[in-house]
Order: C-alpha cells, then structure tokens, then sequence
C-alpha cells in the first residue's frame, strides 16, 4: 500500500535526503556540519523555529559528546523528527468527517479521495457537498461521488451550509451510513466569522447526531510553504482540529512543511494527498515516514 507513496515521497525529498545523507557519511561532526544541516532544513521549508528547536537538540547533544560522527547524527535526526511528527494526540478516524481550509488547498479532491478509500474498506459511505458558496463548487464533487460511485447530498448555491449538513446527516441516520464526509466552503475571512461558521456547523451535527465523534481535518497546501501556518493557524484557533492532510506534496520539491506543520500546530499528519487523481492519498505514518526517507 505505501508502494507509491514510498516512491513519490523519494522523489520529492530526494534533493533534500541527499544533502542530509551527505552528512551521515562524515567520520566527525562539528558545529559547522550542524550550521549546513541548518541551512539544509531551512531551504527546504522546515520553518526557523523547527529549524531552531532540530539543531538545538543536536548542538546540546554534541557540547555534552554524545554526537561525534555522522552515523550518530544519522541516529539522533531520525529520532528527533520523527518525535517531531508523534504529536501529543495521535491521529485517529471517527466515523463523521470534516474538510475545513482555504479555498484550492484541495478540500473538494481530498473529500472525495477520502470517500473512495473509505469505501475500499467497506464502508457505506455519504457525502456532503456544504460548499455553496462558490456555484462550481458542489458540482464539482458531484462528479467525484458518481465517478467513485457514493451517494451525495448536494447543496444549492447560496443555500445555508448548516442546512444542507442537517439534511445530510438525516440521510445519514435514516438510511444506517457508516461514513459521512462533509466538504466545506474555504473562503479566508476573519476569525470571528469562520469561528462562527464552523461552530454553527458542529452545532447541527452535534444536535442531529448527538453520540457521533467529529473529525475535523484541514488541508494544507504543502506548496505555500510558511504561508500556509498562518492560514492554518487561523483555522486551529477557530476551531479544534483532529488531524492535518498536506496536499501537493507531488508539486513541492521541499516538504520540509510536514515538520513544520507538526511542531508549530501541534495537530498529526493524518493523510497526505500526492496528485490529482483519485488513489494518491494515503494514511500517514511517522516513523514509515521518517525510516524510508533516512534509510
Ligand atoms: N498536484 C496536485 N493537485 C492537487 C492535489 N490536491 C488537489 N489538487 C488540485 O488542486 C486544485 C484545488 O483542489 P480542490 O479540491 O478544488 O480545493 P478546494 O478549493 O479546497 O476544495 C484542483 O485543481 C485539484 O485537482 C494534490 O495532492 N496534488
Ligand atoms: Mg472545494
């Protein structure tokens, strides 16, 4: 299963590897072999304040004589990153899904990727198309849900999102759902009115499915690079976010912005999205993650 996704994350961070893998193969570490991974990990969009906290680690680590040679700087940087991607909650699935992000992060597509591998599990799955903002907008994954053959509750443009999600979650009782997967609109607007939004949003699921666990998943564009934090920071104060999925990861040749995202928001990496067609999208897994790429 992570077949392709082992191939796409080489490919992507294969620039970024190589240099670090240089490192490895030093017989002696000193400050300056810690100053080029700093740069390394900077240019590839980690973020300073990852970035910082990294080679912090590493620099206490090597005062105190516990890091001399590249093999131990193989080890530590492999512990350390992947401590940076095990956030204190790790990511689980619920049952009820909720897309939130900026308009073109890839909300629509990841709805619909999430659909088709949840019914690939077996599961009887319903989708939400509450984007109605944008008059293309639930069209477009209509034509997701009939091409992967799901069942959609389609809202009009200009309608209540709440309203639609009202009757997507009555379909989703009435009819015994396993799934129920509700795409959003993703307009940037202030955090006053997206809190209301989304509260307004939790409190119609809340209220039409009192016992269900809502998994709130935000999709970051992993091609904004640090631009992308602040529009999801925004979104994390607004309200609470179970997991992250980073998209075009296959259109970046940094994703240094997976750490990033990690440290500063605190929230997993619950998927990753590598491509516009409907199999690039995977479960991720920190330490898979961190063993293939430091291999
Ligand atoms: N290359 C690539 N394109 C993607 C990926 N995810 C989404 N896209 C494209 O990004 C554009 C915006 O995606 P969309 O799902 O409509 O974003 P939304 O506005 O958040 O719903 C579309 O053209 C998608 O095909 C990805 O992982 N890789
Ligand atoms: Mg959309």
């Amino acid at each position: 299963m992570f077949g392709f996704i082992k191939k796409t994350f080489n490919k992507i961070y294969e620039q970024v590897t190589s240099k670090i893998k240089g490192l490895f193969s030093r017989s002696s570490i000193d400050t300056e072999t810690l100053h080029e991974l700093e740069k390394i990990l900077l240019s590839a969009d980690t973020g300073y304040s990852t970035t910082r906290m990294i080679i912090d680690k590493l620099s206490k680590s090597h005062q105190s004589g516990h890091l001399n040679s590249g093999v131990q700087l193989h080890e530590q940087l492999k512990k350390i990153l992947i401590e940076v991607l095990q956030t204190n909650h790790p990511y689980k699935d619920s049952s009820i899904f909720l897309l939130v992000g900026i308009n073109g992060s890839g909300k629509t597509t990841c709805a619909a990727k999430l659909a088709a591998r949840c019914k690939n599990l077996g599961k009887r799955v319903l989708l939400v198309g509450a984007d109605t903002f944008r008059a293309a907008a639930t069209a477009q994954l209509k034509v997701w849900a009939d091409r992967i053959g799901v069942p959609i509750i389609e809202g009009q443009t200009g309608q209540d999102p709440a309203s639609v999600i009202f009757a997507g979650c009555q379909k989703y009782k009435a009819e015994n759902f396993d799934v129920l997967i509700i795409d959003t609109a993703g307009r940037l607007q202030t955090k006053i009115n997206l809190m209301h939004e989304l509260e307004k949003i939790r409190k119609v699921i809340g209220k039409q499915l009192p016992d269900a666990q809502v998994t709130t998943l935000l999709t970051i564009d992993s091609m904004l690079g640090q631009n992308s934090l602040d529009q999801a920071r925004l979104f994390h104060e607004s309200t609470p976010l179970d997991g992250i999925i980073l998209t075009k990861l296959d259109s970046t040749a940094k994703g240094g912005i997976i750490f990033a995202v990690s440290h500063e928001l605190h929230v997993p990496v619950a998927y990753i999205s590598t491509g516009e067609s409907i199999d690039t999208f995977a479960p991720f897994d920190p330490v898979i993650f961190i063993d293939d790429l430091l291999a």
